[in-house]
């Protein structure tokens, strides 16, 4: 069998790998199939496998949300197969039908097959996208045992990321005992170190030392800096496909047409040969990440929530309001850029490239994804700038402004004055944020946010609550 999904017309403007699907293996375990890794390391996979060198990298796809299953039955009755399609600023589109997820696995529902295929010695690494929310560590990278989920999976629960590792891990350190790579694609600062500590911390309170020590000698957690714009999936790119090709797609994803895979060439056991299909291995991946988090993601972050109160719909529309394109060039000119200080990154240029990505209006990326859950982003895309300028003692004004923005977004998405639904995960831990003083004074104060920024810097707690009364006053 060669496509699951066969188009039956077009077929010229759908490309394809020349590979068979019979002819590969899975040698990666993916943790979290959602749109931005079937747009991003799912692509750069199936490139590989077409390749002589690239038959054992086939990837098997697993999902641990119970809230997904349902999505992901579906995506299993299509094999795991898809179209992405992409669209450049120019309006530029292409279509490839992707197959490299050659296996998948609903972990939600069967959670002994995922143990057993992270204990298979073929698979080589296991990877994540569990979003920056998913590894539940404090500001001071200490895993939150407390929190309802890693309670239940200390107790034996399949909730987050780590209950899986443990049980696969511990499976694999008993029968196979292959070494491995834990290989996170999430946009987090160092995210291999983050990952690593949150489970090593994890295992403690298992108290299991026989895994931990395991780990230790058999496991690498490289980090990675991943890149590529993914809108939320529409069913007007479904529609396209369904119509254009005659085949019955019902997971197209959509993104834009850049991307980039960053990755720290640090592997326990056989690494794919991913240089060959355009991914940078290199010693540290700090100066990628570090530029990629402050500008891209931090950009996103201060701008998308000013975009929120001004009633823009679509990031690119962010980019054509004068007054945001222009937060957004100071932010990175005055903030952003000089708080990383010397990098073998063009900071310039990549401003610049970013820029011209955020205005794709191609792609309809909208403020209300690039909104969601900003409490686990602020800590990790903002707060370096932050930190940064007070350090070269300076007041980061703009990164401010995108702060307060946000604590006006939600005062009024709270209040129902905002029609845009606003998706945060961790309200809970907002709910002193208050609109009035003592709100004010919670959220200036907030540790989780903020760190020791209010200790370090005692005028921080005022310059913010000054740049939310400034906020405030705006969007009366
Ligand atoms: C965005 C990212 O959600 C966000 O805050 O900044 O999803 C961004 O689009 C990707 O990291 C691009 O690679």
């Amino acid at each position: 069998m060669t496509n699951y999904l066969n188009p039956s017309k077009h077929q010229a403007q759908l490309s394809s790998q020349p590979y068979q699907r019979d002819e590969i293996q899975p040698g990666i375990v993916h943790i979290g199939v959602g749109a931005f890794h079937r747009a991003h390391q799912a692509v750069y996979l199936d490139r590989l496998l077409a390749e002589p060198e690239g038959k054992q990298w086939g990837l098997i796809g697993v999902n641990i949300r119970p809230q997904d299953s349902a999505s992901f039955t579906r995506f299993m009755q299509q094999k795991g197969e898809y179209v992405l399609k992409t669209m450049d600023p120019k309006g530029g589109t292409e279509y490839q039908h992707i197959r490299s997820i050659m296996h998948q696995i609903d972990g939600a529902q069967v959670p002994q097959e995922v143990d057993k295929a992270i204990a298979d010695a073929s698979i080589q690494i296991v990877s994540s996208t569990v979003t920056e929310g998913g590894y539940y560590l404090d500001e001071n990278q200490v895993l939150l045992e407390d929190h309802p989920a890693i309670q239940a999976d200390i107790e034996g629960g399949r909730n987050t990321l780590y209950a899986f590792l443990y049980a696969g891990l511990k499976k694999r350190s008993e029968t196979s005992k292959a070494k491995i790579t834990l290989l996170c694609c999430d946009n987090l600062r160092h995210n291999g170190k983050h990952l690593q500590t949150g489970l090593m911390q994890f295992l403690a309170a298992k108290q299991d030392q026989a895994l931990a020590q395991w780990i230790k000698d058999n496991v690498t957690f490289p980090c990675a800096m991943v890149d590529r714009i993914t809108p939320k999936p529409s069913q007007i790119h479904v529609k396209d496909v369904q119509e254009r090709f005659g085949m019955n797609d019902q997971m197209t994803v959509m993104g834009e047409d850049f991307i980039q895979w960053v990755i720290e060439d640090n592997f326990a056991g056989e690494r794919p040969p991913l240089e060959k299909v355009d991914v940078q291995m290199v010693d540290k991946v700090d100066p990628y990440e570090e530029a990629k988090i402050r500008i891209l993601n931090a950009g996103h972050t201060c701008v998308t929530y000013q975009a929120a109160l001004k009633g823009l719909t679509y990031f690119d529309e962010a980019m054509r309001d004068a007054e945001l394109k222009q937060y957004f060039t100071d932010f990175a000119n005055q903030d952003a850029i000089p708080a990383i200080g010397d990098s073998i990154v063009d900071l310039p240029n990549y401003f610049s490239i970013i820029a011209a990505r955020f205005s794709n209006a191609n792609i309809g990326d909208t403020v209300e994804r690039i909104c969601t859950d900003g409490y686990a982003k602020y800590p990790i895309f903002v707060y370096p700038s932050l930190a940064g300028i007070y350090k070269l003692n300076r007041v980061p004004h703009k990164t401010l402004q995108g702060i307060a923005g946000w604590f006006v977004f939600f005062q009024k998405a709270a209040a129902g004055q905002i029609e845009m639904p606003y998706h945060e995960p961790n309200l809970d831990a907002m709910k002193a944020f208050t609109n009035d003083e003592a709100g004010i004074k919670a959220f200036t104060h907030d540790r989780f946010l903020w760190g020791n920024l209010p200790e370090d810097y005692p005028n921080f707690p005022e310059h913010l609550a000054q740049a939310i009364r400034e906020m405030q006053a705006t969007y009366a």
